[in-house]
């Protein structure tokens, strides 16, 4: 039998160790491409650690294996089970059971934590950056362990070891979220490096985001004056007793060889304060100080729903040179986020090696102006004996280095530059015949990277990296398209709803913390704060979690019930105030980022209008009646507004933009009149503004659909391939490895923009790895979690091949199309217990077909159909 089921998964986790859930939702992926497989029943089974009797579902007559909920008792703290599933197709019998998958809940109630967050006493901080500290605590076990756990959160960033051996590879640990309502906290399994006699636990402590500098007013210190470390230790001994202890007044803390970290500042080691095996029983703390109780409410502490951050690559140089003024320079060939790991040679006590990062060059040397305030430079210095070192709480974003005082002549074996990022599992891959768009297609792909370090940011490099709810609204069906982001950003919607307002405004950013005086006041922000319904409605059609939108419905409800107040009852926002508007328009001055095109007040109408709509779907899933009423008139009538205010009769924009007509074809605002001639109307728009880009950040991911939506697919095409200023291949034409946060971050003479905002890896323009996924490929989600497949490719004669593969809830479906002296030929995977709905490119009637693969032919020219529409929850009703 070809049917093979994979491991249950548990939750969003990659690895269910300490788990915060008491019934956690279980799904699975059978992998066959059997024709027409479905599964038709499963049977779950669960063993716990202490109790040797299977309990099992016995066989369930069901569909579903996308997040099923867990149907036991709920688990309790500590709780050790395993998982496996077997599943029935057609006719056959059962599946082989799945090989089982262990999981463990982490501490469910905040009774258990016995440890204290334990501070070091810290001076006034330092310019670019305060010492890290070494922490630790003795730990003395009588009797043989035959488990241990291990559960640390920090106020501050740490790392942790025991016995002088790491504990995880978790970097930047605990990661930043709202602090003061939600501290994440990890465990690890520590068994392998407890011993029965004398034990260390060793804390690395730095400021990170708790206190070092955050934002661009240059502030510090914004979460709190002292960091602290929160440890717990549990072991299981033979005899079946639980032994548990944590940090407290015992622990004694020093400076180590860290005499500065600082997230944009660097960091600098001196090998010379190394302390040697200070995390081990062979040394003695008795002469470091005793570390200060300080409060931590342990009531704040959450298990993570997501991967932490890792190095998740390492990139060697591709070139070594020297500058024009003389320096040596270092280029790894991608622009990337991370930190240099550098081998240094023996050199005498006291020599330098400092290096400085950017994301470009200017006349040959480091372009360092777009870092701002981020300082960006590291420093080892030597004890004497050669090392090899990379720094702990400190990270860059960059492609190049310049390195001062290396021992010798620096070569590319001596240094690396090691990759940082969220252990997010890779789901998506695009692939084209055109080289360009490839690269395009690359760029997104390390813009994400760089800007999913535990939060999703805007740019990773400057005083800045926040993490801006516009950015991510839109690129977040991107983002899905890539990588599996809803462990992570589940996570990351808890701290939006947790910073949201009590009148229900969203943050422009979250974790949200007061850091910049010179922000205009902000209301309700159309586009940002639209992150609280858009992006748990991207969770619900990636990944078929309707749990989120459960999670987020107060959210959701409380940001359109906010925005709705600043429209009033008219739907009428002010003239005159400030919003973001289409942010980045490549009409406003690189000055005025928000003078777009199109005045903010119809870019909050059209929004309004989407989120209101958004809410209404989720509470007809939820089977609110009265709130998809409500809900429901309230898009109506926003819809209505716009499309009597912002459009004539006939359909032309007041303010005529690419953005005015891609929001009333995409967002659904129009009337059926209004929307055919938008559509030609569009197209003109686009042509007039010679096939280059006429938008900003929220009008930009929607132009392409909108023209394909509306029959004008040659002119999205144009559009998208073109290689001038403003555009989206311009960057990659000019060596761009990321997406850059302008159309020309960098001008044509290789000059940075003058503005001094700009960065080089930012990934808002890079939403439209969406559209090359879901309509240049063909392969969007047309049920949640794509049970239901909709494949209405998008061909052009300027491309011979396509091929796009996504890991769906389900397994995976790929696409591959081919066009040939006009011959259209598409390969389709349809996965198990799905279907796909095809909309072949020469307009035949669009058919419907089950799991297997599938091959078609037609004949297609440019321009001799319309498309379908190839939106999941906004087609025209
Ligand atoms: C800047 C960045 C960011 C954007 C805000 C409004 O800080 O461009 O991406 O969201 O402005």
């Amino acid at each position: 039998m070809s049917v093979r089921v994979r491991p249950v998964t548990i939750e969003h986790h990659r690895h269910p160790l300490g788990i915060g859930e008491s019934r956690p939702r279980l799904s699975w992926v059978t992998d066959t491409v059997e024709a027409g497989w479905k599964q038709r029943a499963y049977e779950l089974e669960l063993v716990r650690d202490d109790d040797p009797d299977a309990v099992s579902t016995g066989r369930v007559e069901s569909i579903e294996s996308v997040l099923v909920q867990w149907p036991w008792e709920p688990l309790e703290s500590r709780a050790r089970a395993r998982v496996r599933v077997r599943v029935w197709g057609s006719d056959e019998g059962p599946s082989a059971w799945s090989e089982p998958t262990a999981l463990e809940t982490g501490l469910l109630d905040s009774e258990l934590w016995i440890a204290r967050a334990v501070a070091p006493l810290v001076d006034e901080p330092g310019d670019d950056g305060e010492p890290a500290f070494l922490l630790r605590g003795d730990v003395h076990l009588d009797s043989p362990v035959v488990r241990a756990r291990l559960r640390a959160t920090a106020l501050g960033v740490m790392t942790l070891s025991m016995n002088g051996r790491p504990v995880g590879d978790d970097v930047l640990h605990p990661g930043w979220t709202s602090y003061h309502r939600r501290l994440r906290y990890r465990t690890w399994d520590v068994t392998d490096l407890v011993n029965t006699g004398d034990n260390v636990i060793g804390v690395h402590l730095a400021d990170g985001w708790w206190r070092g500098f955050l934002g661009f007013a240059g502030l510090r210190d914004v979460y709190g004056s002292r960091t602290a470390a929160f440890v717990q230790l549990e072991t299981e001994h033979a005899d079946g007793t639980l032994r548990v202890t944590g940090s407290d007044e015992t622990w004694r803390w020093t400076t180590g060889p860290v005499t500065r970290a600082d997230l944009y500042m660097g960091e600098t080691f001196d090998a010379r304060r190394d302390i040697a095996e200070w995390d081990t029983p062979a040394v003695s703390a008795e002469t470091w100080a005793p570390v200060e109780l300080v409060d931590l409410d342990t009531a704040t502490l959450v298990a993570p729903t997501g991967p932490p951050v890792v190095r998740a690559d390492a990139i060697r140089p591709v070139e070594i040179s020297t500058s024009p003024s003389g320096r040596t320079l270092v280029d790894f060939g991608q622009n990337l986020v991370g930190r240099l790991r550098l081998r240094v040679p023996a050199a005498p006590a006291g020599t330098t090696v400092r290096v400085r990062h950017a994301e470009v060059l200017e006349n040959g040397e480091l372009g360092v102006r777009p870092l701002r305030r981020a300082r960006s430079t590291d420093e080892f210095i030597s004890a004497g004996a050669a090392r090899e070192w990379e720094p702990s709480f400190t990270l860059h974003g960059f492609r190049y280095a310049e390195v001062e005082g290396w021992p010798g002549e620096l070569t590319v074996d001596d240094l690396e530059a090691v990759v940082i990022h969220t252990d997010l599992r890779r789901v998506g891959e695009f692939a084209a015949s055109d080289p360009l768009l490839d690269r395009l297609h690359e760029n997104v792909v390390w813009g994400m990277r760089g800007n999913f370090v535990d939060v999703p940011t805007d740019c990773p490099q400057r005083d800045e990296r926040l993490g801006w709810t516009g950015d991510l609204q839109v690129f977040a069906p991107a983002a899905s398209y890539l990588y599996d982001t809803a462990g992570m950003l589940t996570g990351w919607l808890a701290d939006l709803a947790a910073d949201q307002h009590p009148d229900g405004n969203v943050p422009v950013y979250v974790p949200w913390a007061d850091i910049d005086p010179h922000l205009p006041p902000l209301g309700a922000e159309a586009g940002w704060g639209d992150a609280a319904t858009v992006v748990p409605w991207v969770m619900y059609e990636r990944y078929g979690d309707e749990g989120i939108v459960d999670a987020q419905w107060a959210s959701m409800t409380a940001w359109v019930d906010a925005f709705a107040r600043r429209a009033g009852d008219e739907i009428d926002f002010a003239s005159g105030g400030f919003s973001f508007g289409d942010w980045l328009d490549a009409a406003a001055p690189d000055d005025a980022p928000w003078a777009a095109r199109l005045p903010w007040q119809a870019v909050a109408t059209a929004y309004l209008a989407r989120s209101a709509r958004i809410v209404r779907d989720a509470a007809r899933l939820r089977g609110d009646a009265e709130a998809e009423l409500r809900y429901g008139a309230l898009a109506d009538h926003a819809a209505e507004r716009y499309r009597t205010e912002f459009v004539t009769p006939s359909g032309r924009a007041a303010f005529p933009s690419q953005t005015a007509y891609a929001l009333g074809i995409r967002f659904d605002l129009l009337s059926p009149t209004q929307r055919a001639h938008a559509g030609e109307l569009l197209a003109a728009q686009v042509a007039a503004d010679g096939f280059r880009i006429g938008s900003g950040f929220l009008g930009t991911p929607l132009v392409c659909d909108a023209l394909v939506d509306t029959a004008q697919d040659a002119t999205a095409w144009k559009l998208l391939l073109q290689r001038e200023c403003p555009s989206w291949l311009y960057a990659v034409t000019m060596g761009a490895t990321t997406i850059w946060e302008r159309w020309n971050s960098m001008l044509p003479d290789g000059s940075i923009n003058p503005g001094d905002m700009t960065s080089f890896n930012h990934y808002a323009f890079g939403a439209v790895a969406d559209f090359l996924h879901r309509r240049v490929a063909g392969l969007a989600p047309a049920a949640a979690g794509y049970r239901r497949l909709l494949v209405a490719p998008v061909p052009t004669p300027e491309l011979e091949w396509v091929r796009a593969s996504h890991d769906t809830p389900y397994g995976r479906a790929a696409i591959s199309w081919t066009l040939e002296d006009g011959t259209f030929s598409l390969e389709l995977t349809v996965p198990a217990s799905s279907t796909a709905e095809i909309h072949l490119p020469d307009g035949s009637e669009p058919f419907e077909v089950a799991t297997g693969v599938h091959r078609f032919t037609c004949r297609w020219e440019q321009g001799a159909v319309a498309q379908a529409a190839a939106a999941f929850a906004h087609d025209p009703a």
